[in-house]
């Protein structure tokens, strides 16, 4: 496991909070993954629960405040979230919630960008913190925040890997 892994992916989590991370392998290079990653005021690219996202303050840079809109069905409809981490050398990014009428609260996530050893493929590491909602275990919380992450990753590897073949 990489240095860096250990050192963003460590969370100090509270004792009704859930913590857990996904792991996509992209068949990508990180240069063909990190820019659709790095884009904090375009999450829609690749998470397709996103219908619109707006910044509200910031130009980009760690501290930029944006506002989601999800589609209809899902628990909630808007988000306002809070640029954290954001490296371009290390390929880090993470953000938290800060806003919203979801049951997320306290949501803190970090994304890292690793190379498969061939310098051809991209491993990536997404991990997550949470309060654990009134009413709800901390599996079910899980269960349900994993299942976004997951259906996020998978797009990003199909996105990034068209993109890829096409250049
Ligand atoms: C992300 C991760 C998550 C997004 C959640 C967990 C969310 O956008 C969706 C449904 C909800 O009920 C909560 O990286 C919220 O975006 C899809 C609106 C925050």
């Amino acid at each position: 496991v990489p240095d860096s892994v250990v050192r963003y992916h460590t969370h100090a989590v509270g004792p009704t909070q859930c913590c857990s991370a996904a792991v996509q392998q992209i068949a990508a290079p990180v240069a063909a993954v990190w820019p659709l990653v790095r884009r904090f005021d375009n999450p829609q690219a690749y998470k397709h629960f996103v219908k619109s996202c707006h910044v509200i303050d910031g130009d980009g840079r760690v501290g930029t405040v944006r506002e989601i809109h999800v589609i209809s069905g899902l628990p909630a409809a808007s988000s306002t979230e809070r640029l954290e981490i954001l490296d371009d050398e290390r390929h880090v990014i993470g953000f938290s919630m800060v806003g919203g009428d979801h049951r997320l609260a306290n949501y803190m996530s970090v994304t890292t960008l690793h190379p498969t050893p061939d310098g051809r493929g991209t491993v990536v590491v997404e991990s997550y913190v949470v309060d654990t909602p009134p009413g709800n275990t901390m599996e079910e919380t899980c269960v349900f925040v994993d299942t976004i992450v997951r259906c996020n990753l998978l797009s990003l590897a199909q996105i990034a890997e068209n993109y890829a073949r096409r250049n």
